[in-house]
């Protein structure tokens, strides 16, 4: 049932920064294989690494770190108040609170086993229950109030047991509330050869058509999708319980789908040709950074994202192509990238009397990245992207 089509070598953790007193130490590994199921459409990593090894009180990555992701949840929240006027919201995964502080204090609650993240938000008075999403949490959180709203954003494809999220949803949800999920587009993903959205914490990447199928076991129905520009193409899924006619289904919902079965989503034919894709542009990463070191430009990275981990493991891209990242994540500066060891500096503003050309490892924040460092462009400073296809821009 479940097909291999990718395989993208041994990985070390995404998300596993490696102090320098530990940087002769063996890393954990695991083989980063990814498979379609072809009864449930289902697009997911073969092996799957532990939570709590991902999960705890070092988790790195903070969702406020870009003005675009602050702003893409303000905007989510001011029009969630508007539409919806909710009077308790969950969100699943709220990371530092980059959504939910939006809300008033007294009608939002987070969940995040991220103790040094729940931390965060427990200081600004919000309820954070520092826990892992679950079916015992859901009925303690909403024993006497159910929710309106929960919203998830790049949670849900983190989590491998359906079962015990979307029961616990159900338990959680009220009769007329809804769930947004929001998750990174498998359409999107394939389209951009954004083979990066690939690792141990992604143990899944949705399509609509996947999501429809395991919706349906919980008895629960997407019936709106917008599209978002985060994370490269993000769907954000309205979803209602099946037998609440409180809301109609849009016409997005099938054109959606229509546009998935157009591409291929439902075959696996689709997916073996990516892998192939996924090999070419593997190979012409791997030449543009060999001739810039032939030509001793000085290349360095931007955004040590957990997406980087990925290309540069698979690509076997190291220190001696890249001298450094620069990322303004402060748990991440002086650390290592895992697996190919590029230190991580602290982020100051591209100079071009120092730097040739730059990797995007975010390359999903481009435009706000752009705009940051137009200075370094006008002055002839390159940038390297391998999405939707290697080159130098
Ligand atoms: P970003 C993480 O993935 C992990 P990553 C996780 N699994 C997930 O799903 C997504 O997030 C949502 C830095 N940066 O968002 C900040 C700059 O330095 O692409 C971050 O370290 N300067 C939960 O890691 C990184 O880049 C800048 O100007 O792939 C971006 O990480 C900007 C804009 C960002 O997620």
């Amino acid at each position: 049932m479940i097909k291999k089509f990718l395989d993208l070598g041994y990985q070390p953790l995404a998300n596993s920064y490696v102090l320098q007193k530990n940087l002769n130490n063996k890393e954990k590994n695991f083989k980063l294989e990814v498979g379609f199921n072809t009864k449930n459409y289902l697009v997911s990593i073969l092996k799957t690494v532990s939570k709590e090894k991902m999960f705890n009180k070092d988790y790195p990555y903070k969702s406020s770190e870009s003005y675009t992701m602050r702003k893409s949840f303000k905007d989510l929240a001011k029009m969630i108040k508007k539409k919806f006027k909710p009077k308790f919201i969950i969100e699943i995964g709220s990371n530092d609170g980059a959504f939910i502080t939006n809300f008033n204090s007294n009608s939002v609650i987070g969940v995040e086993p991220c103790k040094n993240l729940a931390q965060i938000t427990k200081g600004k008075k919000y309820t954070t229950y520092a826990e892992y999403w679950n079916k015992k949490l859901s009925k303690k959180i909403t024993k006497r109030k159910k929710a309106d709203i929960i919203y998830s954003a790049n949670t849900l494809s983190h989590i491998e047991d359906f079962d015990e999220i979307f029961e616990a949803i159900n338990y959680a949800l009220s009769e007329k509330g809804i769930l947004i999920l929001e998750d990174p587009s498998l359409l999107k993903c394939l389209e951009n050869v954004a083979y990066d959205q690939f690792y141990c914490e992604h143990i899944y990447v949705f399509s609509t058509l996947a999501l429809r199928e395991i919706l349906k076991n919980f008895k629960l129905e997407i019936f709106n999708i917008e599209k978002t520009k985060t994370h490269g193409g993000s769907n954000r899924y309205y979803i209602k319980k099946k037998n609440n006619h409180f809301y109609k289904i849009s016409n997005n919902v099938k054109n959606e789908i229509n546009k998935e079965l157009i591409f291929g989503l439902d075959k696996l034919s689709t997916y073996k040709k990516f892998e192939k894709k996924v090999k070419i542009s593997k190979q012409n990463l791997l030449k543009i950074f060999t001739d810039l070191k032939k030509n001793n430009s000085r290349v360095i990275g931007y955004g040590a994202t957990a997406k980087s981990c990925t290309v540069l493991n698979y690509c076997g891209i190291g220190n001696k192509n890249i001298k450094y990242f620069y990322d303004t994540t402060s748990y991440k500066v002086n650390k290592y990238l895992p697996g190919t060891k590029i230190l991580i500096k602290k982020y100051k503003k591209l100079n071009r009397n120092e730097v040739d050309a730059v990797y995007l490892g975010a390359w999903n924040f481009k435009e706000e990245i752009f705009k940051k460092e137009k200075i370094f462009i006008k002055k002839g400073g390159k940038f390297i992207t391998h999405i939707p296809y290697p080159r130098i821009i």
